[in-house]
């Protein structure tokens, strides 16, 4: 484990000549082994020898999402199946699913990148794991599950769902680390409040919150009514699934694993790369990955990186919260919303609870924003006129931080639905 801190610790131009061998060794494999590279690779007449910097990085060819449905299920595989010895899958909103494979060796890389992600919360042998992310094809369940059991610490594989009995584990087994999406740390810490539970009456120390985007706002709730200590964790399924980028204890933005996935960010119009601190699309090429690597992954997550040290003495870049996807920026009358700028907005009311649904239509030519958002329990019970102020208390909010007239619907307790996994967050009616 020691090893692993080391890694994470190196000076940067040390581990710069790492990733420069492992890049052009990526290249030579994708070139040999797998056709849509090889091609790709000559159009932009690219030798493995030609890479003699992480400045080179800017001659390859980019893969998009698309890439993975053209040669759906396994056309990207740089190793004979006889070599792999697992498959995911990202279920998208349409279309086919996007399918990964995984190597030996790439279970046991994903297994040290989630051993670190949990280290960085400190993490260790003494803790008991709450794992209620969803085991099965999404790589949540199954990533921190390697990662909790590398580390020694005891697993409580829950997957999601079912809250009554996560409560009673949480409780009975003593869990001290709880990982599940944003959204659903919500659901549970309602359901504890429900319950007539303090946080003081579970052991939970930290919470490894991510695979959905969440704000800084919803961090400071989550916080405080668990008692916890809140970790933004950043990944994707075809990259590897969560242990690409975590927070430090210092949670000045994600460490990025650089010495397995090298991150760019570049300008998503014109795909150059963007000068450090500027926010573009965030971009990843993996060095390490047998199954299934890629070149230039395009991820249409938004956010910035820096390379300045960290007071944490990790010399890893760090990538800022994700502030939206290139798809997931609505245009609403012609101003460009993005759906965690409405989350932003409803946690600065205290009166409603963040589960909310954002739903756009189009009544003739125009427009119109509706705003789904659950009110406390005791505004719900002080009757209409409580609930008619708190809509006028949160259009106005809204109509700050977006600068539109949203139709706020507040709705009573427990009516917008839940998900234990990613939330939906946002109804599109005008497609
Ligand atoms: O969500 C992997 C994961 C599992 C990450 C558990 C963290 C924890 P996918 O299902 O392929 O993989 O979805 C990846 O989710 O491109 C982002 O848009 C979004 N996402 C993931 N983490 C965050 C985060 C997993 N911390 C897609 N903040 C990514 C915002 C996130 N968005």
């Amino acid at each position: 484990m020691k090893d692993l801190a080391l890694v994470e610790r190196m000076p940067r131009a040390e581990r710069e000549v790492l990733q420069v061998h492992r890049l052009k060794d990526l290249i030579t494999r994708l070139s040999e082994r797998v056709p849509l590279y090889r091609e790709r690779l000559s159009e932009a007449r690219v030798q493995p020898g030609d890479i003699r910097s992480l400045a080179d990085l800017a001659r390859l060819p980019f893969t998009v999402k698309d890439d993975f449905r053209q040669t759906y299920p396994y056309g990207l595989l740089a190793v004979p199946m006889e070599d792999v010895i697992r498959v995911h899958a990202s279920s998208g909103t349409t279309g086919r699913p996007t399918v990964v494979a995984y190597t030996r060796q790439d279970v046991d890389t994903w297994s040290e990148v989630m051993a670190r992600t949990l280290m960085a919360g400190g993490v260790g042998p003494s803790d008991v794991v709450h794992n209620a992310y969803g085991y099965g094809l999404f790589t949540g369940g199954l990533g921190f599950h390697y990662g909790a059991e590398r580390v020694g610490a005891a697993v409580v594989p829950m997957s999601g769902g079912f809250t009554d009995r996560q409560l009673m584990a949480l409780r009975d087994l003593g869990a001290t680390v709880l990982c599940c999406t944003p959204s659903y740390a919500l659901h549970l810490a309602e359901a504890i409040e429900e319950a007539g539970l303090k946080p003081k009456d579970l052991k939970l120390r930290v919470g490894f919150f991510g695979a959905e985007p969440w704000t800084e706002a919803m961090r400071d709730a989550l916080q405080t009514r668990l008692n916890i200590m809140a970790i933004n964790i950043y990944g994707l399924s075809e990259v590897i699934g969560p242990g690409v980028s975590v927070e430090c204890p210092e949670r000045q933005g994600m460490h990025v694993a650089e010495d397995h996935f090298l991150p760019e960010i570049v300008d998503p119009a014109t795909l150059m790369p963007v000068p450090e601190g500027t926010v573009g699309e965030l971009v990843f090429t993996t060095l390490t990955k047998e199954a299934l690597p890629v070149l230039r992954y395009r991820t249409r997550d938004l956010t910035s990186m820096t390379a300045e040290p960290c007071r944490c003495g990790r010399t890893l870049a760090r990538i800022g919260r994700i502030m939206g996807r290139t798809d997931d920026m609505l245009i609403i009358r012609g101003v460009n919303v993005y759906p965690s700028q409405v989350e932003h907005a409803l946690l600065q009311v205290a009166d409603v609870e963040p589960h909310y649904l954002i739903v756009v239509r189009r009544d003739s030519a125009l427009d119109t924003l509706e705003v789904r958002v659950e009110a406390r329990a005791a505004v719900a019970e002080a009757g209409a006129d409580a609930m008619r102020a708190l809509e006028a208390v949160v259009r106005r909010k809204i109509f700050e931080t977006i600068g539109i007239t949203a139709d706020v619907s507040i709705v009573p307790p427990k009516t917008v639905e839940r998900s234990a996994g990613k939330a939906q967050r946002v109804l599109d009616l005008r497609k």
